[in-house]
Formats: structure tokens, sequence, C-alpha cells
């Protein structure tokens, strides 16, 4: 079943140059990860993500925050993109200037053939040295967890980005840039609460861009979005690709 779209919105879509585009965890959602604000199952119900997710946490008790990761990065790399990320893919195709501005760190986009990918919170299947900050491709199986970086000696974390840190600068950059010159900025599966990544979609407001939020529920986007489609991104993505470029 399409769901219904509003009609200008595919015109729009199929005639735009630029348009950008921010996902967050409900993207992955339909492909089983679950999103960042979710009940934790099991052995993390007792954890709020904002309490294991900063450099605080992971240096008071590095192995607990290693091990959160490592059952992330079982799911994640059991997940395969689901139609909405291969929607963007999609569209990255059909539209000139595109640009894909990620909070989620679980690689689906790629995986989803999204080519121009701006990864702002950094990406669960790489590691670092937490010391260095550098990326490590392998280190040996020493048993000791967090396992330790095999050039300094320093305790290896993910190359994500915890609360308190800063984000990749060229990559905030592009996609600020990608949001004040689009003329549709889609706005997809993000509760909109996480800065600086929230204030992306206010930013193309307020430079003139057309904002399309795809959301089964309310953000404090929805009341300024210029379209509030209530839905999954699974099936609203593919029926706006549709609307807009397979008639
Ligand atoms: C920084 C990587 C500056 C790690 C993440 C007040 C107090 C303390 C701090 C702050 C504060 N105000 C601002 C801050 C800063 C803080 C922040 O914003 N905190 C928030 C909580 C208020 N930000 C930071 O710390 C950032 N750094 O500001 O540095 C600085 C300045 C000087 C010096 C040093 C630093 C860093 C932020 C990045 C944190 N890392 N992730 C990891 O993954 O483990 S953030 C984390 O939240 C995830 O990346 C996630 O993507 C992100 C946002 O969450 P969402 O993606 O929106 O997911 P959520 O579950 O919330 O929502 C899912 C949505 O999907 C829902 O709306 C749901 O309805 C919808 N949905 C569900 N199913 C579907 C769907 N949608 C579509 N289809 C479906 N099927």
């Amino acid at each position: 079943m399409t769901p219904a779209l509003p009609a200008a919105l595919a015109g729009l879509l199929r005639s735009a140059k630029r348009v950008a585009a921010l996902t967050g965890a409900g993207i992955s959602a339909e492909s089983g990860v679950p999103t960042f604000r979710d009940a934790q199952t099991g052995l993390w119900a007792r954890y709020r993500p904002e309490e294991l997710a900063t450099p605080e946490a992971f240096l008071r008790d590095p192995k607990l925050v290693w091990e959160w990761y490592e059952w992330r990065r079982g799911i994640v790399g059991k997940a395969r993109p689901n139609p909405g990320h291969v929607a963007l893919a999609e569209m990255e195709r059909h539209i000139p200037h595109f640009t894909l501005i990620t909070q989620n760190v679980d690689g689906l986009h790629r995986e989803a053939g999204s080519r121009r990918v701006l990864e702002l919170h950094g990406n669960i299947r790489r590691t670092k040295c937490f010391d260095e900050n550098l990326v490590v491709e392998s280190w040996p199986d020493t048993g000791e967890v967090p396992p330790r970086c095999p050039r300094c000696g320093g305790l290896l974390r993910p190359d994500v980005v915890w609360f308190g840190e800063m984000l990749p600068e060229a990559d905030l950059t592009a996609a600020v840039e990608a949001a004040e010159n689009c003329e549709v900025f889609l706005c997809v599966g993000t509760s909109a609460v996480v800065e600086p990544a929230a204030s992306l979609p206010f930013y193309a407001l307020r430079a003139g861009a057309t904002v399309v939020e795809v959301n089964p529920g309310k953000t404090p986007l929805t009341g300024r979005a210029s379209y509030s489609l209530r839905g999954a991104a699974g099936e609203l993505l593919p029926a706006l690709v549709a609307a807009a470029w397979k008639h």
C-alpha cells in the first residue's frame, strides 16, 4: 500500500538539483538495529545510552563500555539495509547534488549503495586507540578486555563520537554547508535532540529550504517542518522515490 503523499512533494523532489538528508537511528529500526532511546534489552536494561556513550564512562569502566559496543557491533553485523536506506541511495542517483548526513554509526547507508555519506558520529565498525586517537585495524587477541593498541599499549575504543566529544570537523562543516544550500532537506528517523546534528534542519529552514520530516512520532521539528510525513522510513521513502521518478 503506497501511503498518501502530498502531491507537490514528488514534483519538488524530481526537479530539485540540491537535496540534503539527515538520518537518525529510526531509519535502521526496520533493519533490527535498536534505536538509541529504545529500551535497552537484557544486560543493558540498567543503563541509559547517554551514561555509556561518554569518555568518562569508558575511563570509569572500560570493560563495561567495550562490551556494550561489542553487543551492538554483533547486532549491526547481522543487520542489512532496509528499503529506507535503499531509497536514499536511489535518490542520490537521481539528484545532481545529494548529501546524506547520518548520526548513525552502523554503516548501513554505504552498504545500501549511498556514496556521499557524512558520518557525523563515526562508525561502530571502526576501532581506534583512546590515547593516540588513531584508527587501529587489527590487534593481538590477548584476552584482555578492552584490547590494547599494538602501537602504544593504550586502550582501544570504538571510533564513534561520544557525548562531550567534538564531531569530525570536515564532515560537520560539509553538513552545515549542505543544509544551508539545499532546496529540499529530508529529516528521517531522528528524535532531533542531539546537538549539533539537531540544528541542521533548522539551518535549512532558515535558508529557505523545504524541510520534510519522516517519522512515526512527533519531534521538536514536527511543528516547523514544511511537510511532516507520519510513518516508517522503510515505507515512506520508497513511496517518495516511486512518486518522483517512477511514473
Ligand atoms: C558536542 C555515537 C561539543 C555514539 C552519539 C546539555 C547537557 C549535556 C550535553 C549537552 C547539552 N546540550 C547539548 C549537549 C551536547 C550533547 C547533546 O546534544 N546532548 C543531548 C542528549 C542533549 N552533544 C554532544 O555531546 C556532541 N558533542 O556537542 O561537543 C563540544 C564542545 C566543546 C568541547 C567538546 C565538545 C556529541 C553528540 C554525539 C553523541 N554520540 N552516538 C553511539 O552511538 O554509541 S548520539 C546518539 O544519539 C546516536 O548517534 C543517535 O543517532 C543520536 C540521536 O538519536 P536518534 O538518532 O535521533 O535516535 P533516537 O533513538 O533518539 O530517535 C529515533 C527516532 O526514530 C525517533 O524519533 C523515532 O520516532 C524514530 N523512528 C522509530 N522507528 C522509525 C523511526 N523513524 C522512521 N522510521 C522508523 N521505522
